[in-house]
């Protein structure tokens, strides 16, 4: 099921391609700024490709969404989409947005870096969870520490979501904000 719906995702993004292909960009003085810094993130990170107007796949699987510009779309930005696990810069779905969809695998923050040349790690500051699969779609959030060694910061259930890391705490009694380095999206 997983895999048709990876299918019709990569029909869907080649479909939108083309229609960017064709498409001028905005012209507002806002539109201008959100294409520099699409130009930015395409830059820092080889081998990502822009799919929208505000939106850039790092690689497959892994999107990145800036903050609407104009105010008009903001509910696309704070929603997560259907089968993806989502995480905000900021608290309450506020700032750069990015979201991952396979399961069985350790996505890296380390591996993608912001307009400013910063990587993602220690940025996340809300998650929603819109996997599919129930427990199976538990993510699990990993905080790197020195040596190698690793802490759980904590798991998001599928449907569920935290609106303000720094209201949650952790087993060892930090919070949740600015720390996670590691994320398991689901299982399969
Ligand atoms: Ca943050």
């Amino acid at each position: 099921m997983k895999l048709l719906r990876v299918a019709v995702a990569f029909v869907t993004i080649m479909a939108a391609t083309l229609t960017l292909s064709g498409t001028a960009q905005a012209t507002p003085r806002e539109g201008n700024k959100a294409t520099e810094a699409v130009r930015e993130i395409l830059n820092l990170n080889p081998g990502s490709r822009q799919i929208s107007k505000d939106s850039v796949e790092l690689e497959p699987g892994v999107i990145v969404s800036l903050p609407p510009t104009d105010g008009a779309d903001m509910g696309t930005h704070l929603t997560c989409e259907w089968q993806w696990l989502c995480m905000w810069q900021n608290k309450g779905g506020g700032g750069y947005k990015i979201r991952f969809f396979d399961c069985d695998r350790w996505y890296y923050l380390e591996n993608w870096r912001m307009p400013d040349n910063r990587d993602w790690r220690d940025k996340i500051s809300s998650i929603h969870n819109a996997q599919s699969g129930g427990s199976k779609g538990r993510a699990e959030f990993v905080d790197t520490l020195g040596n190698g060694a690793w802490h759980t910061v904590g798991h998001v259930n599928t449907q569920d979501g935290r609106s303000d890391l720094s209201k949650d705490m952790s087993s060892d009694g930090r919070n949740w904000n600015d720390r996670i380095d590691k994320v398991w999206a689901c299982a399969s």
